[in-house]
């Protein structure tokens, strides 16, 4: 039986080799592991607990909050507040930064998260996850603001994601790789199953959802054209589609077997980057793909690269297999 690696003993022995998880962030993405077993147990339970449904709300999107969001939200809160690890977090589901109260000690980090990802696919049973973003708070001011957030992707501390599918995996990167890991529910713990996730360049397939072709941009209709012309086409190859409609669900599947996903800009609402956001979306996924020999652009530029001006701005994304991004950043970039 190979010897099994828990999440603290990989975490332990990565900063004894890297020296990339000091103690506090090494508390962080504990305590963040723990919460996403309970949020785990909440989406598993379904019908019979009660947790499915609109909450009744909205959320600073303007979309309706499932009580599953407003459940993950609290647990993330509640699980980050007293460890003295962060200064504040921010998530899909809050209007406003969420600052540590004073009862508790402030930490060098903050944590920004879109609690449960993929939430139209709750009810029905779909693959859905937590996706969760570190950043440094660099000012040493006592005081932190949402200025303190506004930091490019490429300064992140740490990235990962929790999917609630057939098993429950949880995909970290501090920076040097891209690390996985299984819940045993025997146990409770976390178990690494893969302590390398690599992309391969090349793919035949892609992710988008196809009902918004006649409203993207020329660009991006060429690529998904020749993607769909096949053999016969300019590709000279097959393609094959996947779309699950939770980021966290179309990104392991990249991160697992390759493949490019894609949601770009619209023109039913042309003042809007892309869907999908930057912080807490595009920014980690960004990150974890990247350090899996990946790529991640808007269509035009490195998404780690960009400065963000608000906490909720929205991106377009395309990331994956580096050939493949690559392609739709050049037709895009020749398009100007
Ligand atoms: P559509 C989920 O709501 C989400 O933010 C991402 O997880 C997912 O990739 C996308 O939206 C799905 O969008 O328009 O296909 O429902």
């Amino acid at each position: 039986m190979t010897k099994r690696v828990s999440l603290t003993q990989y975490l332990v022995e990565q900063q004894r080799e890297h020296g990339l998880i000091p103690a506090q962030l090494r508390l962080l993405i504990e305590v963040v592991a723990r919460a996403c077993k309970r949020i785990a147990i909440a989406v598993n339970k379904g019908a019979l607990g009660d947790v499915l449904g609109s909450a009744g709300t909205d959320n600073v999107q303007g979309e309706v909050q499932k009580k599953l969001d407003v459940i993950s939200n609290e647990v993330l809160i509640e699980a980050n507040e007293w460890g003295g690890h962060l200064a504040a977090m921010a998530s899909e589901e809050m209007d406003s930064i969420h600052v540590v109260p004073n009862r508790y000690p402030q930490g060098e980090y903050m944590l920004l998260f879109d609690p449960l990802d993929g939430s139209s696919n709750i009810d029905v049973n779909v693959s859905i996850g937590t996706i969760f973003s570190v950043l440094r708070k660099v000012t040493n001011t006592r005081g932190i603001s949402e200025e303190d957030f506004l930091q490019p992707g490429k300064q992140q501390a740490a990235a990962g994601y929790c999917v609630y599918g057939p098993q429950t995996t949880l995909v970290l990167t501090v920076g040097s790789g891209v690390a996985m890991f299984t819940l045993d529910r025997e146990t409770g713990s976390w178990v690494l199953t893969d302590d390398e996730l690599r992309i391969p360049e090349d793919t035949k397939e892609f992710a988008i959802n196809m009902s918004n072709m006649r409203h993207w941009a020329p660009p991006m209709r060429q690529y998904i054209d020749e993607c769909l012309a096949g053999k016969t086409g300019p590709r000279g190859k097959d393609f094959n589609m996947r779309w699950v409609a939770s980021m966290v669900a179309d990104v392991h599947r990249i991160l697992t077997r390759g493949g490019v996903f894609m949601y770009p800009w619209d023109q039913r609402e042309p003042d809007k980057p892309g869907k999908l956001r930057l912080m807490y979306e595009a920014n980690p996924m960004a990150f974890l793909v990247e350090q899996a020999g990946g790529m991640a652009t808007n269509a035009k530029e490195r998404i780690l690269d960009l400065q963000p001006t608000r906490l909720h701005e929205r991106v377009s994304v395309v990331l994956g297999s580096k050939n493949e991004v690559e392609r739709v950043t050049a037709y895009h970039r020749d398009a100007g």
